[in-house]
């Protein structure tokens, strides 16, 4: 989709939804409590299951976090680089997660888990589905932040043909329901400048963990 389409609420598919520039007032807040998180537990990149090194960059905030290694995928409380709980995820984020869940249909979303994601330019996330939580009910939030990205959006099997769509800085992405187990990742990022990040996108993805 190009600039001038962009309606501020778009349903993808049953279940999925973009609020576009629903964080956008809060970018700010938001960018700099993450920030002072990631001050205590850094950005580092995981290995796959394979042993392969993620080009994206990933730390967490809240009770639980996502970490993948060489024993494979699951949320643990404790940082494994710090030995210390992960940070808290920041009070702005978890309001606009909660009135974007509540916007989309899913009221008293109460996330217990928050991944970080940063991309540099070229860094990319293949196509997944998120099936670690135990909780299938809740939704997850996701709020795009900096450089523009295209979210690849498919099916219920990897090979399902697979819709992009551009996600911008503010842009929150709101799943659960029906979309809950669709296989997704973001294409590659193209080079930019933008104004609060620089050369990087940060994705930061709210779940119920547990
Ligand atoms: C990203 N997002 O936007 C990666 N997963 O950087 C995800 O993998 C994702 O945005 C589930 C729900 C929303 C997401
Ligand atoms: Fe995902």
């Amino acid at each position: 989709m190009h600039g001038k389409d962009r309606k501020p609420l778009a349903v993808i598919e049953e279940g999925a939804m973009i609020l576009r520039g629903w964080a956008l007032a809060d970018a700010e807040p938001i960018l700099f409590g993450v920030e002072q998180g990631l001050l205590q537990s850094g950005l580092r990149q995981m290995l796959t299951p394979g042993g392969k090194k993620m080009s994206v960059a990933m730390s967490n905030c809240g009770a639980w976090g996502w970490v993948s290694d060489r024993r494979g995928y699951r949320y643990v409380s404790k940082d494994p680089e710090t030995g210390q709980p992960w940070p808290e995820i920041p009070a702005a984020l978890f309001r606009i997660a909660q009135t974007a869940a509540a916007k989309a249909g899913f009221a008293h979303f109460i996330p217990d888990a928050c991944l970080v994601n940063v991309y540099v330019p070229g860094a990319r996330m293949s196509l997944h589905q998120d099936k670690d939580e135990q909780d299938m009910e809740a939704p997850i939030v996701s709020v795009s932040l900096g450089l523009p990205a295209t979210f690849l959006f498919g099916g219920a099997e990897r090979r399902d043909p697979v819709k992009r769509i551009d996600v911008e800085h503010g842009d929150v992405l709101v799943w659960g329901g029906p979309a809950r187990l669709r296989y997704h990742g973001i294409a590659p990022i193209k080079m930019g400048d933008h104004p609060l990040l620089g050369a990087r996108r940060m994705n930061l993805t709210l779940r119920k963990a547990r």
